[in-house]
């Protein structure tokens, strides 16, 4: 038996430093690193069950060519050399007949390492492929933060979080998504600190909460605005941080003073009262912390939600005080030198660029040349991406020649015409930066490969190759990868070699003492924090109607990532055996709903069969989806974004999974 040191790759912003047990070749325990500061000995429910899924039966084990239709999933064994020759053969035809941009990668965050999520995006490049633009998850998010603070996303140190005197969590399940915050809030609370939790849904993280804000979707700007009205009309704001560091304000001033408290109750449903102590209070506070998630941004007016909530610490100077401030991502600290290794001295200008949140209609109906040769990796795209009837219908298209690289076969992999089978990241070597922390870490394999899975990168390699792309770059391995990445320059990595880190896997940024973000200013040329355009409470176009009179709404699950554990059967079991929705009580004697029973969940996009349990932990016209799950292992086969449409938000053309209408009937 041997204990070696890891790091979890999932999409989570705790980038938790893992230890694994390894008996006989076999992982038989993953325990979160007693040693490591932020991680602090606990892994999550879902990642300590990683072992069931590392040594799953049905791993990907050799690669698949197809034989039956798509969509149907029957594959026949393949050599590697046999699948990547036919891979590259329909790659060079797709060239050839259309153009380079007919090649279309397809992936997201199914590994977080930047090795084997990042550098694969080189070979595309060099091949002259169409952009992938990543707004399946937190573009809406980023845009708004970059919109008041410039470039580079910065957040309080969480472990300063003790030292705040007030916290919000707003539009964010902590205890379920960012589970290793949760010690840190409990220790604020501890010294004195009044916690508030902004969401229409109450769970986990609502326990910890001093108050409860259970507001309208897409509400949250309203609020913001309103709170910002009290800070100004009672002149509580920082005017010293102000006339610093801000510009605008004047402009902000005019737009708040429309948002009375009053104003706001009648679109969140909050007593104005609380509105207005909250406000004061924040402002009182001095060092305020507001951790805002990425619920309130999963709709079109979800980038102002952003803005107008991460100006209220700008408003109060709250960024100057220890534990004061917040933040959506720490992941603008990293300044890994990304460019070369995801190749972006390979960018043709001008290149096509598609949103991920559109892959339907990208597949479907495409402007330019078709999209003829999609290559899937860390996604799974038939499940996660919006209005999968769609997509489906796009990945069935029969001039389509799909390559999916997993650990699986997903609904995704379904579709593949070539299959092949990936590395976990206990099978291969990779650099983790974090969006929750501020810790650089390094993790090397475990255990060998099952089978003959292969790290992204070297298939991406092979590929290159076959391809004739001669770009050194490409044949990087993960360490002349990691050493690259490392070698930016900048400040916050000084004193971190590729050896240092190698030898100690987990260093924490060289950041400044005190680490005060935007204590000074922002990252706008002029170092201004942008008040203006002041941010806009915007009357949704998408609004419930008397044909879908509820709002459909999925917070993370428990027991699953998005859809990476969703084979993994203890888990599934301990989510309660299929996918759940909850509805309010008055909801449910409203439409005929029986408690614990399965009905229809209809909305524009398609129909679904969902269990739902009635409780007043969902807020009244709000319908709650928990957690994604595989579409074929739901009871009718099909998955939540049959629902969701290829609607962008207001900001950084995101997704907008909580904006659906829908309506629930008897089956
Ligand atoms: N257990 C678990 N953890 C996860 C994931 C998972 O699937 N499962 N997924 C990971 C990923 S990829 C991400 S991006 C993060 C996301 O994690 P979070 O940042 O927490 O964001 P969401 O899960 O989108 O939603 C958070 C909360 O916002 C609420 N919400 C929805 N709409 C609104 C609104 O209009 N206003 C307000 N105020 N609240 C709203 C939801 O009810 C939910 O409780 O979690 C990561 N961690
Ligand atoms: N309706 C609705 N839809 C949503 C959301 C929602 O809240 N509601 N959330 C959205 C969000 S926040 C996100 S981030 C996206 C998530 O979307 P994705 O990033 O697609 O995440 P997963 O569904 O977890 O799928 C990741 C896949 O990558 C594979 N994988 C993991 N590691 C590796 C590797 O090293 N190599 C290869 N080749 N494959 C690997 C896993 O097996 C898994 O099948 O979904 C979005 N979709
Ligand atoms: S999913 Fe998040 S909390 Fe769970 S082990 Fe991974 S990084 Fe840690
Ligand atoms: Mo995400």
């Amino acid at each position: 038996m041997a204990v070696y040191r890891s790091v979890c790759p999932l999409d989570c912003p705790d980038a938790c430093a893992v230890r694994i047990t390894v008996e006989d070749g076999h992982v038989t325990r993953l325990e979160g690193d007693p040693d490591h500061p932020y991680t602090r000995g606990f892994a999550c429910v879902k990642t300590a069950r990683y072992p069931e899924r590392q040594h799953h039966p049905d791993r990907l084990l050799h690669p698949q060519v197809r034989v039956g239709p798509k969509g149907e999933g029957r594959f026949a064994r393949a050599t590697w050399d046999e699948a990547l020759d036919l891979v590259a053969e329909r790659t060079r035809d797709a060239v050839d007949r259309y153009g380079a941009e007919s090649v279309l990668p397809y992936s997201y965050a199914g590994t977080m390492g930047h090795v084997e999520r990042d550098h694969p995006l080189a070979f595309f490049r060099a091949l002259g492929a169409s952009e992938l633009d990543w707004t399946i998850c937190a573009a809406t998010g980023g845009a708004g933060w970059e919109a008041n603070y410039g470039p580079h996303k910065l957040a309080t140190d969480p472990e300063d979080l003790p030292h705040a005197r007030l916290v919000i969590l707003w539009g964010i399940d902590a205890a379920r998504s960012h589970v290793h915050l949760m010690p840190d809030v409990r220790a604020a609370k501890r010294a004195g600190a009044f916690v508030l939790h902004v969401d229409p849904y109450r769970n986990d993280t609502t326990r910890v909460a001093d108050e409860h804000w259970q507001v309208a979707v897409g509400s949250d700007t309203a609020v913001a605005l309103a709170m910002g009205h009290v800070i100004l009309r009672d002149g509580l704001e920082d005017r010293d941080y102000l006339a610093r560091h801000a510009r605008g304000l004047d402009a902000y001033r005019r737009a708040v003073a429309a948002w009375t408290p009053a104003r706001a109750a009648e679109v969140s449903g909050l007593a104005p009262e609380r509105i207005e102590a909250v406000a004061r209070r924040f402002a009182e506070a001095r060092a305020a912390y507001v951790r805002i998630g990425y619920g309130m941004t999963r709709n079109e007016g979800g980038g102002n939600a952003v803005r107008a909530i991460s100006l209220l610490p700008a408003l109060t100077g709250a960024w100057r005080h220890r534990g004061g401030g917040g933040g959506i991502s720490t992941s603008g600290a990293f300044a890994l030198g990304t460019e070369r290794t995801a190749g972006a001295h390979l960018l043709r200008p001008g290149v096509r660029v598609i949103n991920q949140s559109r892959l339907a209609s990208a597949l479907l109906e495409p402007e330019g040349p078709p999209v003829a040769k999609l290559f899937v990796f860390n996604s799974n795209p038939a499940a996660v991406a919006p209005d999968s009837s769609r997509v489906r219908a796009g990945l069935a298209r029969p001039d389509l020649f799909t390559t999916v690289l997993e650990h699986f076969q997903t609904d995704t992999a379904d579709y593949a015409d070539v299959l092949l089978p990936a590395t976990t990241f206990l099978e291969h070597p990779d650099l983790y930066s974090a969006y929750g922390h501020y810790h650089l870490q390094w993790a090397e394999p475990v255990v060998p490969a099952a089978g003959e899975a292969r790290p992204n990168t070297w298939v991406f390699r092979e590929l290159a190759r076959r391809l004739g792309l001669d770009e050194p770059t490409l044949a990087w391995s993960a360490e002349e990868v990691a050493r690259d990445l490392l070698a930016s320059g900048h400040p916050h990595l000084e004193g971190i070699s590729f050896e240092r880190l190698r030898e100690a896997r987990s260093l924490k940024l060289r950041l400044p003492e005190p680490f005060r973000p935007y204590a000074g200013g922002a990252h706008h040329a002029d170092g201004k924090v942008a008040f203006d355009p002041p941010p806009r409470a915007l009357a949704f176009e998408e609004r419930p109607t008397e044909s879908f009179p509820l709002r459909l709404i999925s917070p993370p699950g428990s027991h699953v990532l998005n859809t990476s554990m969703g084979n993994v059967a203890s888990l599934l079991e301990a989510a309660g055996g299929e996918p759940r929705m909850l509805l309010h009580p008055a909801d449910a004697a409203r439409f005929g709903v029986r408690d614990g029973e399965r009905h229809r969940v209809v909305s524009a996009q398609g129909a679904i069969v969902r269990r739902i349990d009635v409780t007043d932990a969902a807020r009244e016209g709000v319908l709650i989806a928990l957690g994604q799950w595989w579409p074929k292992l739901a009871p009718d086969g099909r998955g939540l974004n049959d629902l969701t449409s290829e609607r962008l938000t207001d900001l950084g053309g995101g997704s907008s999974f909580g904006n659906a209408v829908v309506r629930v009937e008897p089956l």
